[in-house]
């Protein structure tokens, strides 16, 4: 079975676009592949952080995609914290991956701009990334488009690894989402969803209580004119919501727009809200569940770090072998 292999980090609160775009693409996964799911805790060192609440939104992270689906019975699920060869193999592909490369990334250039002090981290975020994905003989990563420099990277790093050392790193690939996928931020419906909103009310958290999604969904901007219709040039704004509307009952955008097209504005977003808040309500109550069984939780987690190091251990083993590192016991 081909392996899959995705993170996600630990920082801000999931939304729906998380949720459409990325995590119910896992769920699905994990029945067609052999797949392994990372809550990237490291990653989220790179920049400035609350020490406070690191743990605790590690554990929120990993709770949702649980609530979301993820089966710690069907895939591998575990902090990338838990499992040191991460931060070993990154040591290494260091040692490969070239500062040029690095200097070339988009994410570090936005990230960095205009900051006066940048952690050597940020710098080395992409050779983590590489170590995840490489440590794991993954075939296939599911990615945003905005990843897609960093898993070339991360292939680039593979092939000349193999290429100095001997076949050793199977080569990954990264897959994408359809376009359609992409969710749009409530205030601003040409900009995507997203934790880092300027304004609160765009973003609708897969958390937040049936009121707050109700008043975020009134509140959304809407387009001149009166019709409901599905049109993301002219009516950005009525064809997001049409989007969700679509998701969360599972229908196809023809059938949510002939559904809906009689009706007014307001109407018309209540019908929209109502079908996200049954469709997110299986999630909090399962969330809201493991909320109350804490050691439940942390038992789940142990059991993928177990099962996550046990397949990192074999590959760390196979590049100290063939990067000429002595060996503690003699063979
Ligand atoms: P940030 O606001 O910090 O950029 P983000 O909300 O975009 O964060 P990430 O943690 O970068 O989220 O992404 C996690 C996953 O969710 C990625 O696979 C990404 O492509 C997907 N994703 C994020 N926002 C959206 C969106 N609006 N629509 C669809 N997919 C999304
Ligand atoms: N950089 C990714 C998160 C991430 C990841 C990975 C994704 C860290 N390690 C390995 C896929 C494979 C992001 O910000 N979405």
């Amino acid at each position: 079975m081909r392996r899959v292999f995705s993170g996600i980090q630990p920082s801000g609160e999931m939304h729906l676009g998380n949720y459409l775009g990325a995590v119910r693409r896992w769920v699905a996964d994990q029945e067609r592949y052999d797949a392994i799911y990372c809550v990237v805790d490291l990653h989220a060192m790179t920049v400035p952080y609350d020490v406070a609440e690191l743990a605790g939104r590690t554990r929120e992270l990993a709770m949702l995609l649980m609530a979301a689906g993820l089966d710690p019975q069907r895939c591998v699920l575990f902090v990338q914290s838990h499992v040191p060869a991460h931060t070993e193999l990154t040591w290494i592909l260091n040692c490969v991956a070239t500062v040029g490369e690095l200097r070339r990334m988009t994410q570090f250039k936005e990230k960095s701009h205009g900051q006066e002090s940048v952690s050597a981290g940020l710098f080395d975020y992409p050779v983590l990334m590489a170590a995840d994905i490489l440590l794991y003989d993954t075939n296939e990563v599911p990615v945003g488009e905005d990843q897609r420099q960093h898993v070339e990277l991360a292939r680039d790093v593979a092939i000349r690894f193999n290429h100095r050392y001997g076949e050793t790193l199977v080569v990954p690939e990264a897959t994408f989402p359809p376009v359609a996928a992409r969710v749009k931020d409530l205030q601003d419906p040409r900009a995507k969803m997203s934790k880092s909103s300027e304004s609160p009310h765009g973003t609708l958290n897969v958390l937040d209580p049936p009121e707050v999604l109700t008043k975020k969904i009134r509140s959304a901007v809407t387009d001149s004119g009166t019709e409901v219709r599905h049109d993301p040039e002219e009516k950005p704004g009525i064809s997001n919501l049409l989007d969700l509307y679509a998701a969360a009952t599972g229908t196809g955008i023809e059938k949510a727009e002939a559904e809906l097209a009689g009706s007014g504005y307001g109407d018309f977003k209540r019908r929209v809200a109502d079908a996200l808040v049954e469709f997110l309500r299986p999630l909090r109550e399962r969330y809201a569940e493991l909320a109350g069984d804490p050691s439940e939780v942390s038992r789940q987690l142990e059991l993928g770090a177990v099962k996550a190091e046990t397949i990192a251990t074999a590959v760390l083993d196979r590049v100290r072998r063939v990067t000429g590192l002595l060996p503690r016991h003699p063979a």
